[in-house]
């Protein structure tokens, strides 16, 4: 993700709405994104009006750093700065489904941390489904790069706690109810199909510089 500044903007997605069809379809990607994601925008946008102190700072730079926030931005920062974080690199984690594998370096880096494949997906899986109510499941790096799975409630980012994010699964209703209604995991089991294994590895190379 390229640094961003306040004034926050809707990032367009790398494919049409319904390029991710038939595991997510059309009106939940609209509705997502063009409606979900459009919010949190603006009411961040919103937010940082009122603080031209921390207008310089870019997202990442104050999702990282909310305790030198005022605590009144901290919490907005927190809510809608996480939103519009955790959702444009969900977007970004996707790719229209063509079979794509991680990469051997990628694997063997999986199989390294979690013994085989389908073990990784397992964890995330059942990471997922512990999580109650609203939140996300994320694969990401410690500072050693070591790989982990971990889960954050509402808009929390690993940002914050000193890890590199490098892949998310929204567990909010929103992204899965309208095709899926309740089943969580079915929807989990679909989106797994879209993972862009490429975006995933080069979060891992660029950690570093984030
Ligand atoms: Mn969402």
């Amino acid at each position: 993700m390229e640094q961003q500044y306040y004034p926050f903007r809707l990032e367009p997605l790398n494919y049409r709405f319904n390029d991710l069809e038939p595991y997510l379809d059309l009106q939940t990607v609209l509705l997502h994104h063009g409606n979900h994601q459009q919010h949190y925008v603006d009411e961040l946008n919103a937010a940082m009006e009122f603080w031209p102190l921390y207008q310089e700072w870019s997202l990442v730079q104050l999702l990282r750093n909310p305790s030198q926030l005022p605590l009144k931005l901290q919490i907005q920062v927190r809510q809608d700065g996480g939103g519009v974080f955790n959702h444009q690199f969900y977007f970004d984690s996707m790719e229209p489904a063509s079979g794509q594998q991680p990469s051997p370096a990628l694997e063997n880096l999986i199989r390294r941390n979690f013994g085989t494949m389908d073990s990784f997906r397992q964890q995330f899986m059942d990471a997922a489904g512990r999580v109650f109510g609203s939140g996300w499941v994320w694969l990401v790096a410690d500072p050693q790069g070591r790989l982990r799975i971990i889960t954050t409630k509402e808009q929390e980012t690993p940002l914050a706690m000193n890890l590199t994010p490098l892949l998310n699964a929204d567990l909010w209703e929103h992204a899965y109810y309208l095709q899926y209604k309740n089943h969580r995991a079915r929807y989990l089991d679909s989106w797994w199909n879209l993972i862009n294994w490429a975006q995933v590895e080069r979060r891992y190379n660029d950690r570093v510089r984030l």
